[in-house]
């Protein structure tokens, strides 16, 4: 049986209870076969670290071994939080306002990805399989072929893939999307997100769709279907059971037992729309009276990205919605909106998820969301919750009797917000089941098994076959013309740029559907 060889821009123990559904994932599929887990350590290296930036290191745990790379500051910054984070994390999500479109952070992106290329390829075997983990690393794959790696490569895209008009926003477009070919498959979250690169192709990239998923441009065969993650639901209702999270069902239940508890948790993220969020709270509060002294609030908002103006000015606009809320509609005895800006517990989110009467799940944009199926495993079906969910949320493509909601408009969210609070018993029940029916279907675990023999059945014979030493030279990979001005990765020289694979480069980067 083949290795499995998982490589994110974090690496997880896979024995740690305390990880999440990517973890679980990963954890499973590489200990059955034992495996590799590679990626940055975590350690940002300031010159007088034990070891110099790019040393590997490694651990055994259990079957798998975790190899981890250090970085030094300033590819750090222009890998993870100026690039990944400034770039296309915003562009991804639909927020071209918040994307920092300076040069200089391609290279630096570029100049890692190359770096953890020529860390990993010393470690595979020859029928390894490779599984790459999102949008830091989408030109891995390019970097490892120009390198002579044959394996197969697969590579999951978590987050949304934007329609080609925003994705032409980003300066190296052309370039990233590219280097997707040098996948043998690629899987997002949602039919609408493959629809999405299916349309890139044929009008940014000038290639054609082959049928059965295949895409064939730049002289490249790829596979490219949605494999919509899903959540470890035997692991989260196992948790639902333990100690932790009854305790947490109990005081809540206790605490709010003449109240009505709505619920929101997600990472203090822009994408999430929790001003929005709180705004159609407001309404609900203005409009219906009854619900004063009543429906309370509470969102958690875990800290995530810190270092970055966006999440500042998300958390201060977050803080100052709450006191204003509290402020015009808390009393003595009661506040609306109890808003905590800390991560919990992992074992007590259960009880938090059964205990709340609606669960709001509203991102602006989100890949999936796993919190709401979270909140859908976590419900006594005899009582249970309702979710009122984005449409932009990818978990809307499976979820559909959810409450869905367009998080923009405020005024239907609190209007559906209030359906959700008097809707019948019988109502309740019938949509749970069947939600509950498909979050149990398409679990975690359905996903990595549907991925991984998706991947198995490609034909990379042709990319075997291939000479990439001519691709190399013909610039595979190579961006546009401003990336070449930055210093190589450690000790490393970038491969030779011909002028007129920039010519070639540049000539597609232009907004053809609008
Ligand atoms: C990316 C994509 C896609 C949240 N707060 C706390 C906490 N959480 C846990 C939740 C859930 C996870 O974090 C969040 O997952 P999401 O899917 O909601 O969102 P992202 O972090 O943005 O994840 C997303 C996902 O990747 C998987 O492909 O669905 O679209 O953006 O499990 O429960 N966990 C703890 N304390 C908290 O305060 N312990």
């Amino acid at each position: 049986m083949s290795r499995l060889v998982v490589i994110s821009n974090r690496v997880a123990d896979p024995a740690k209870a305390a990880a999440g559904g990517l973890a679980v994932a990963m954890g499973d599929a590489l200990r059955q076969t034992g495996g590799l887990w590679f990626g940055w350590s975590g350690t940002v290296t300031d010159g007088h670290a034990a070891a110099p930036a790019g040393h590997v290191h490694r651990t055994q745990a259990g079957k798998v071994t975790l190899a981890t790379v250090d970085l030094d500051r300033a590819d750090h910054d222009s890998y993870y939080a100026g690039y990944s984070n400034g770039v296309l994390w915003p562009v991804f999500h639909g927020r071209l306002d918040l994307a920092n479109f300076d040069t200089g952070l391609a290279a630096g992106y570029r100049r890692v990805n190359q770096l953890l290329a020529r860390r990993l390829l010393p470690l595979l075997a020859e029928d390894d399989i490779l599984w790459v983990h999102d949008y830091h690393l989408i030109p891995l794959a390019a970097e490892l072929r120009a390198l002579g790696c044959r394996q197969r490569i697969g590579f999951f895209l978590h987050i949304p893939l934007p329609p080609p008009t925003l994705l032409a926003a980003i300066p190296e477009h052309a370039w990233l999307m590219r280097c997707l070919f040098a996948y043998d498959l690629m899987g997002l979250q949602t039919r609408q997100d493959v629809q999405h690169f299916e349309r890139y192709v044929c009008e940014e990239a000038g290639g054609q769709t082959l049928g059965d998923g295949a895409f064939r441009a730049h002289g490249q065969r790829m596979v490219c279907r949605d494999f919509p993650i899903g959540i470890d639901v035997d692991g989260f209702m196992a948790l639902a059971q333990g100690g932790a999270s009854r305790d947490m069902y109990e005081r809540m239940k206790h605490e709010y037992a003449q109240r009505r508890l709505l619920l929101g948790i997600d990472r203090l993220d822009y994408s999430k729309g929790l001003p929005q969020r709180l705004r159609a709270f407001r309404e609900l509060l203005a409009r219906h009276p009854e619900q004063r002294r009543r429906a309370t609030l509470i969102q958690i908002g875990s800290p995530t990205r810190e270092g970055l103006d966006a999440y500042a000015d998300i958390r201060r606009e977050l803080e100052s919605l709450c006191g204003a809320i509290n402020g015009d509609y808390g009393e003595l005895d009661w506040m609306p909106v109890r808003y905590i800006h800390q991560t919990l517990p992992r074992d007590s989110i259960p009880g938090l998820c059964r205990a709340a009467a609606v669960g709001l799940v509203t991102p602006l944009r989100d890949g999936m969301n796993l919190v709401a199926k979270e909140y859908v495993a976590a419900q006594d079906p005899a009582d249970p919750g309702v979710l009122v969910l984005s449409r932009f949320a990818g978990a809307a493509e499976q979820l559909h009797e959810a409450l869905l909601v367009n998080p923009y408009d405020v005024h239907g969210t609190a209007a559906v917000v209030q359906q959700a609070l008097h809707m019948p018993l019988h109502e309740r029940r019938q949509r749970h089941q069947r939600l509950l029916q498909r979050v149990c279907e398409q679990d975690v675990h359905w996903w990595r098994k549907a991925f991984l023999s998706a991947l198995k059945e490609t034909r990379p014979q042709e990319r075997r076959d291939r000479d990439w030493s001519k691709e190399r030279e013909a610039g595979f990979g190579i961006p546009v013309p401003s990336m070449r001005q930055e210093r190589p990765p450690l000790g490393l020289e970038l491969p030779a740029c011909p002028a007129d694979a920039l010519a070639l480069d540049a000539s597609r980067s232009v907004v053809s559907d609008r």
